[in-house]
């Protein structure tokens, strides 16, 4: 997947569409000349539903739609007649889509599973038309109910792509080397830091044509989370995963310490990942052989599992797999539930790219209260739709 084609974060102005109102009329006929109301109910106006596709593994369709709004219900006609319905709008997103409030940061929903549909913005109710009004003392009422007012709001989706393991490492350490030999993905692989600069995911095939899903994140230095490298943004596409493969090159002057580096930046993003499985990979050992007691020392003193790898040869690459395996098949790992925090409006509007953001969104932003005559619905209360 091209660079430019990953888009994990777009702000999008909604709204709902109005309910229609109902009808106020009085039926005549030739030889009836006082047929009572029959003044018809307005239709409902169409909802915003967000639906998972895990055929989709970005937000680029939605890169350039700042606007989705679904269509008003009809008024109500006579002789009882329904107005019609509004049109609802879907907006299909892949699995592991995160929903904010554009305006607050609020965590609004998450979409997660393949069909999954969210009503993220509710179409207002049709109003009642005058022939529910009549009572034994007003055979005639000459009032109808308006629709309910649309439902308004500037959203921010934000995708955390559901892999089962993700890989943390410093720059250079080898991640996506790992996942080109184990998947059939093609990441960009280069002797120089940051060469990765979006997140890439990729199918494992393991034993008896079961498989899992690895994703390799653009590497995180010291002091990631003050901003520095690409910072701690792609940390959030491992916040689902169920482990995490660290990553230290043998060739790294203090393994330990460039491992309790990397723990410390992503528990300074979210304290919560702590709590994953954890496995170390020691790569590149066709370079240098780490000694066998020193990954026994490791073991002792990191606490996770650690296994010595190399891309280049295949040394201990099926070793690993089982690993995974193993942590993926424990129970504590099947359910990844995660609290999202609310997020800071001002960084994210930082942190994204800066070239699709680049027009004036107020200028475009569409306030309801500004086009909509305002009703009074107060005084409808206790009757018909609000009981
Ligand atoms: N000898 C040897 N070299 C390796 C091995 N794995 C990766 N390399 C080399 O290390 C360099 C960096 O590899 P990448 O896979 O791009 O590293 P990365 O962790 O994805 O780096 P960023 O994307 O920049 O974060 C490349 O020149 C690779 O050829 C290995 O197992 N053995
Ligand atoms: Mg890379």
């Amino acid at each position: 997947m091209a660079n430019g084609n990953f888009i994990d974060y777009v702000k999008i102005y909604c709204r709902s569409g109005k309910g229609g109102a109902g009808c106020m009329h009085l039926h005549r006929a030739k030889y009836l000349p006082k047929g009572g109301p029959d003044g018809g109910d307005g239709g409902r106006g169409g909802h915003i539903i967000l639906r998972g596709n895990s055929n989709l593994w970005t937000l680029l369709h939605l890169k350039y739609q700042k606007h989705i709004m679904a269509t008003d219900g009809g008024k109500g006609g006579d002789s009882r007649s329904f107005g019609k319905q509004g049109e609802d709008r879907i907006i299909d997103v892949p699995c592991g889509t995160v929903v904010y409030d554009g305006d607050t940061g609020e965590w609004l929903c998450e979409v997660k599973e393949h069909g999954e549909k969210i009503t993220l913005l509710k179409g207002g109710r049709g109003g009642l038309g005058n022939w529910h009004f009549r009572t034994a003392t007003n055979q005639a009422p000459r009032y109808a109910q308006p629709g309910e007012p649309a439902e308004e709001r500037n959203v921010i989706l934000q995708l955390k792509v559901l892999a089962d393991v993700g890989l943390v490492g410093f720059p250079n350490a080898g991640k996506s080397t790992l996942l080109s030999v184990v998947s059939a993905a093609k990441p960009e692989i280069a002797d120089y830091p940051f060469t990765t600069l979006t997140p890439q995911l990729g199918i494992v095939q393991y034993r008896d044509e079961r498989s899992f899903c690895m994703a390799d994140i653009p590497g995180i230095i010291e002091g990631a989370a003050e901003g520095k490298g690409l910072g701690l943004r792609f940390l959030r596409h491992i916040e689902r995963n169920a482990v995490l493969l660290f990553m230290v090159p043998v060739t790294s002057e203090n393994i330990e310490r460039e491992y309790n580096i990397l723990l410390s930046e992503v528990e300074k993003y979210n304290t919560e990942l702590l709590s994953k499985s954890r496995l170390l990979a020691i790569t590149k050992c066709d370079v240098e052989q780490p000694d066998s007691k020193q990954i026994e020392r490791l073991k002792k003193s990191l606490g996770v599992e650690v296994v010595a790898i190399s891309s280049v040869s295949g040394l201990n690459i099926d070793t690993l797999k089982d690993l995974i395996w193993a942590e993926l098949e424990k129970e504590q790992n099947q359910v990844i539930e995660i609290s999202h925090k609310p997020i800071d409006i001002q960084t994210v509007e930082r942190e994204k790219d800066t070239d699709d953001q680049t027009e004036d969104e107020e200028e475009h932003t569409i306030y309801l209260n500004e086009v909509e005559e305002e009703w009074d619905l107060n005084k409808y209360r206790g009757i018909g739709w609000d009981a």
